[in-house]
């Protein structure tokens, strides 16, 4: 391994092929095996990961509920103040686990950087809310009487995240669960298990200090056989799943099928919206970052532009040129702006997604194809492509988790907005125009149809204050800040009678 990457490995306490023996959850023992985590960026074996077994499972389900009991009597704010010394402990690691989840993943270290810093954000946002989880009165109807609602932890808040988002999105759900009084089980992605290992170890160090119990954060690894064990059982009253459509549809219906309730952030199929009024500069940038930042592969990746006709050959002309300037390798590197694809898969995915866009009609503006020779022998590695193509082509409606960007062509803005809404995904979208008239009807009821809706902003890099999701097929869950919160809690609304008289509500009457 890269010596630099061997050093964060020593300090985020990852220090042998097994880590999976040293979780922070020393008790757990399983018979499941060891599965790899391999770099994109080299192609190298970063580590073995122990993966969980039934028994071993049921030993977390059962530390959970344990410390759940706990967890829930301690008051709000000093939830929060467990939360707020995580936030601490990720600000000296910062660097470290920024450049674990570069390797691991193989997004920019400023991109792996910015990940741990938005868990750093969600962090402090968290320990303020732990103090602002307000419930409403209400006037009763009856004399004598007061009506309320408070809100109650939930229990055991199942987390499955995504590879592309190995630490943060896991973030946004556990810092919020735990002010919230829950304790979370979480299950990253088995293509980035690492990254959660270094977190489950902070967070384990700081429970010990604390003198908490450990139940309160548990990781579980594997593939989505061990998701499955999450979403059948009854024990976990709140699944929260960030992934791809495919799997949310088969996560939601398995929670579904037992009532409990899922938080789905699913895929998206971005577009922004260039109109004839937008500062080029800012419109050129924005896309560029949207669609070639993390390779592509963030949920919020700039998938489809809509051009207005009058500038549509200078944006095409713009994008080219600024497409030639991009330099893809080793995102370790800093001088590289686009680093590889998860793994060969992915590669595949492209490639065939690349084709059959080819075959409707689609024309390559920026062609399409995987990098060879040094540096590139992960496989990994391919070039960010432009292809002009059609609204309702195949895979124009489908989100791949490459850097594709397809361009198309609009005269009026209600044009535009249709050809934007006409997708199957609803996550994030943005327009760019100085002009206010456009600006207000993308954001009134009849303009985009997402959960996030920017003006002169890209469609990626949402902060962490605002809830984040998005709607049809995109899941309809919110994670993260507004009040996302109340996702992880359960509402119970009391009536205190205190006359000495029993009125019904209604005026009903009823007298023995
Ligand atoms: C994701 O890709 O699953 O808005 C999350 C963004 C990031 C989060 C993306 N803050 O692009």
């Amino acid at each position: 391994l890269p010596a630099q990457i061997s050093a964060s490995l020593e300090t985020l306490g990852i220090k042998d092929q097994n880590p999976g023996s040293s979780t922070g959850q020393n008790w757990l023992n399983t018979s499941a095996g060891f599965f790899s985590s391999l770099s994109p960026v080299d192609g190298n074996k970063i580590a073995a990961v122990q993966a969980t077994d039934k028994a071993t499972y049921e030993a977390v389900i059962q530390k959970a509920e344990e410390a759940f009991l706990t967890w829930r009597k301690v008051p709000a704010p000093q939830r929060g103040e467990f939360v707020r010394k995580l936030g601490n402990e990720l600000r000296v690691v910062k660097a470290d686990l920024g450049r674990l989840v570069s390797y691991e993943m193989g997004k920019s270290y400023q991109e792996g950087l910015g990940e741990v810093q938005e868990m750093i954000d969600i962090c402090d946002f968290a320990v303020g809310l732990s103090r602002q989880l307000y419930g409403l009165t209400m006037h009763s109807e009856r004399p004598g009487h007061r009506m309320y609602e408070q809100w109650h932890p939930l229990g055991i808040v199942g987390i499955i995240s995504a590879f592309n988002f190995p630490v943060a999105v896991w973030s946004w759900n556990a810092m919020i669960a735990w002010v919230c009084g829950d304790v979370c089980i979480w299950k990253p992605s088995e293509k980035a298990p690492l990254s959660a290992l270094a977190c489950q170890h902070i967070v384990a160090k700081v429970l010990r200090e604390s003198e908490l119990p450990e139940g309160i954060s548990c990781l579980i690894n594997g593939d989505y056989k061990v998701g499955e064990m999450m979403t059948q059982d009854f024990r976990i009253p709140l699944i929260s799943a960030t992934g791809s459509t495919r799997m949310g549809k088969i996560v939601g219906q398995a929670v579904a099928a037992r009532l409990g309730r899922s938080l789905l952030e699913l895929g998206g199929n971005n577009a922004i919206i260039i109109t004839e009024n937008a500062d080029l500069d800012i419109a050129i940038r924005g896309a560029l970052f949207g669609a070639v930042g993390t390779a592509g592969q963030r949920c919020t990746t700039t998938r489809r532009l809509i051009v207005q006709e009058s500038v549509y050959d200078t944006v095409k002309e713009r994008l080219k040129s600024a497409y030639a300037k991009l330099v893809i390798g080793d995102p370790l590197d800093e001088k590289n702006h686009v680093g590889p694809l998860i793994d060969q898969d992915a590669v595949k995915a492209y490639l065939s997604a690349v084709e059959k866009v080819k075959a409707q009609g689609g024309k390559e503006l920026v062609p399409a194809g995987v990098l060879t020779g040094p540096g590139y022998e992960s496989g990994c590695y391919v070039k960010p492509c432009i292809i002009e193509a059609e609204n309702h082509f195949e895979m124009v409606q489908h989100e791949t988790f490459a850097p594709i960007l397809y361009l198309n062509k609009y005269r009026t803005l209600d044009e535009a907005i249709a050809m934007h809404n006409g997708v199957p995904q609803g996550l994030s979208s943005a327009i760019m125009t100085l002009n206010m008239r456009e600006a207000e009807a993308f954001l009134s009821a009849a303009g985009s149809d997402c959960g996030i809706a920017n003006v002169n902003i890209g469609t990626s890099g949402a902060e962490i204050g605002g809830a984040f999701g998005g709607e049809k097929e995109t899941g309809g869950g919110r994670e993260s800040g507004s009040d996302s919160w109340k996702a992880y809690m359960r509402r119970q609304t009391n009536t205190i009678n205190y006359s000495t008289a029993l009125p019904l509500a209604q005026g009903i009457r009823f007298e023995i």
